[in-house]
């Protein structure tokens, strides 16, 4: 039942709410997630682990006003539930219903649509610094970030000029020893020590009311005691890191308990300067099963069977091979194969479904946590040294490496493997998670090598090219079960296409996921009398110029296909080299992403809308040669 979570439209009702009440809110509103998320795959564990942080938050302090910013993002629905959403919270990662992360098209309590991790202190610095310049009111600026996401090298960053400029900044450290698996790196350790201060917090209150207590010391004696306090805390805390960032350091304190929390917030309120409130949460609260496995329950199966008081006895598990299996056992091997290989994933083993491969080549296996700049350029010193690295980084989160790909592997003409996985439409993650536009941002460097298998069959022969390649090469492949279009298949070869069929009518150029899409497309199309050759490119670049402009010279209809942006696109280079040789490109017509940010919702039902489907891909040659055909009509 949500009795009291019903009542609250906005967080102004929650001051309404006794202190029995709020602790049933926090029991409606965990009730309320394990309802949604059990019929719908969606963060969870991370959710469950904020509640009280979540309430304690707008209870202190006015959103509608004051600035708040959840770090990625995923650990928002608390947030959502009680600013207004919880009526359609049912919806949610559903096309058309709420996003799985913040939004401001659908609140104003959602300040910017994220889902990549690191950037909330900067944004609530800018917030702070702007609201003063613009002298809009001095509203709170309060960024919450966890332990996860902590060492992405950008919040260094933040901290460093936050302290220069010494503002009054929130920020909480919500700490629950979690990543998406467990955190990794020093910083993990310093964070473990702070979790030992019950010692520290008990001396540092003596120590603060000594002063008083004799007061002929007078200064001197005030400094010394000072040290000595500072001085314990760099022995005892992880606290000294962020004191010596010029942060006032506050905690470690108990994240579920509402009051307390409450407290802390009210202290912290008014401090001057930028201040970082140590928060111990534990991931997967209030649900037994999440918070003894949160690495399972951080994103887990729809749920096959609930207890009473929240207890899941089964997942839905099982289902078909996704293109993730294919990659993790394909460089499994090549770990086995080749001591020379090494593996790099930047806080998503368990996404990448590479916990085997972290198993048994633990020398070889490195997680960076979620730094993929470091990792990138870890990579090429890796590479540089003689090793074979593959970088395993989703397509959309490589974006944050950029200019290592430029700079310490294109430039270099490293032999660095890039497994793009989740390229294309990702699902119900939404405009943060697609992986649009990575063939673009990496055929723009010289000395890359950018791939795309087009079904199962090219995964392994992929990776195995890409490994044996003397530069840098990437392949990108979809969050989607794995196709397989039975054939000989050709061997993965430098910028070759594979010719499937060559039809007299036309032909698909398929680059990547939707290859086997085309087949079907062309064996459709052909019992309607059109006879159409499908080609799988591969190869973004080096693209095989001498097979593709074949089929422009030749063919009166060139469609080409491909999960991406069109905006400079594998579409794109085809009209590039089309054009550079000097043929007529105006049969040539292009399919894949438009020139917007794709909403959320299941990658079939995005793909249909977009015409990237066996339908819409026949219905473009359907009108295209008709089209075609009266023009002929015309001409004679
Ligand atoms: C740049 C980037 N890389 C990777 C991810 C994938 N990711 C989503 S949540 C998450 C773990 C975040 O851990 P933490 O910040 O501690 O939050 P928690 O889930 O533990 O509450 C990761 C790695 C991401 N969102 N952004």
């Amino acid at each position: 039942m949500s009795e009291l979570l019903a009542k609250i439209t906005a967080p102004a009702d929650l001051q309404q709410l006794t202190d029995e009440q709020l602790v049933q809110l926090t029991q409606e509103m965990r009730d309320e997630l394990v309802r949604v998320l059990s019929i719908r795959p969606a963060h969870f564990a991370s959710n469950l682990g904020v509640v009280e942080l979540c309430l304690a938050l707008h209870l202190t302090f006015d959103f509608s006003r004051d600035r708040l910013i959840w770090d990625t993002g995923h650990q928002i629905y608390p947030h959502k539930l009680i600013t207004g959403r919880f009526p359609m919270f049912g919806t949610i990662r559903t096309r058309g219903g709420l996003m799985g992360y913040p939004n401001p098209h659908e609140s104003h309590y959602d300040l910017f649509m994220t889902g990549h991790a690191g950037c909330s202190i900067s944004c609530s610095l800018g917030l702070k610094v702007g609201d003063e310049l613009l002298g809009s009111g001095d509203h709170h600026s309060v960024a919450v970030i966890g332990d996860g996401a902590l060492p992405s090298g950008i919040v260094f960053e933040a901290l460093n000029n936050a302290s220069g400029l010494g503002k009054n900044l929130l920020v909480i450290l919500n700490d629950n020893k979690m990543s998406i698996c467990p955190r990794v790196g020093g910083l993990a350790r310093t964070l473990d020590r702070a979790r030992l201060t019950d010692f520290y917090q008990d001396t540092k209150r003596h120590m603060s009311k000594l002063p008083s207590k004799v007061p002929l010391l007078g200064g001197v004696a005030n400094q010394t005691l000072h040290q000595l306090r500072d001085g314990l805390k760099a022995l005892f805390t992880g606290g000294m890191l962020f004191e010596e960032l010029g942060f006032r350091y506050i905690g470690p304190v108990d994240g579920h308990d509402l009051p307390g929390l409450r407290k802390w917030l009210r202290h912290v309120k008014d401090q001057r300067g930028p201040v970082l409130l140590h928060v111990l949460t534990e991931k997967g609260h209030g649900v037994p099963q999440a918070s003894e496995d949160p690495v399972t329950y951080h994103t887990p199966p729809v749920f096959e069977k609930v207890g009473p008081e929240r207890t899941i006895l089964s997942l839905k598990r099982g289902g078909s091979k996704a293109y993730t299996d294919a990659a993790s056992s394909a460089i499994y091997q090549a770990l086995k194969d080749d001591p020379r290989v090494a593996v790099i994933t930047a806080a998503m083993c368990q996404g990448n479904k590479l916990e085997k491969v972290r198993e048994d080549f633990p020398d070889r296996f490195f997680d960076t946590g979620i730094c993929e700049s470091h990792a990138v350029a870890f990579a090429a010193g890796l590479a540089k040294a003689g090793m074979r690295p593959i970088a395993a980084i989703y397509s959309t989160f490589l974006q944050r490496a950029y200019d290592q790909l430029f700079q310490e592997v294109a430039l270099q003409n490293l032999p660095v493997t890039f497994c793009l996985d989740r390229a294309g439409l990702t699902g119900p993650d939404g405009p943060t998670h697609h992986g649009a536009f990575d063939t673009t941002y990496l055929r723009a460097f010289p000395n890359f090598v950018v791939m795309a298998p087009g079904d199962e069959l090219d995964m392994t022969p992929m990776l195995h090219f890409a490994l044996n390649h003397p530069g840098p090469a990437a392949m990108r492949y979809p969050k989607a079960g794995l196709e397989k279009v039975e054939r000989g298949v050709a061997p993965v070869e430098l910028g070759q296409a594979e010719i499937f069929e060559w039809g007299p009518d036309g032909v698909l150029i398929a680059y990547g996921s939707l290859f086997p899409t085309c087949v079907k497309a062309a064996e459709r199309l052909r019992q309607e009398g059109v006879e159409l050759g499908v080609i799988n490119a591969r190869f973004a670049k080096p693209l095989d110029r001498q097979t593709l402009l074949r089929a422009v010279e030749q063919l009166p209809l060139v469609v080409s296909v491909e999960e991406g942006t069109l905006e400079g696109g594998f579409g794109s280079a085809l009209l590039e080299a089309a054009n550079g040789a000097g043929l007529d490109t105006r049969h040539i017509i292009r399919l894949g992403l438009p020139d917007r940010f794709i909403e959320h919702g299941e990658r079939p039902e995005l793909l249909a809308e977009l015409g990237l489907d066996v339908n819409g891909i026949c219905n473009v040659v359907r009108r295209q040669s008709s089209a075609l055909r009266e023009l002929q009509n015309v001409a004679r």
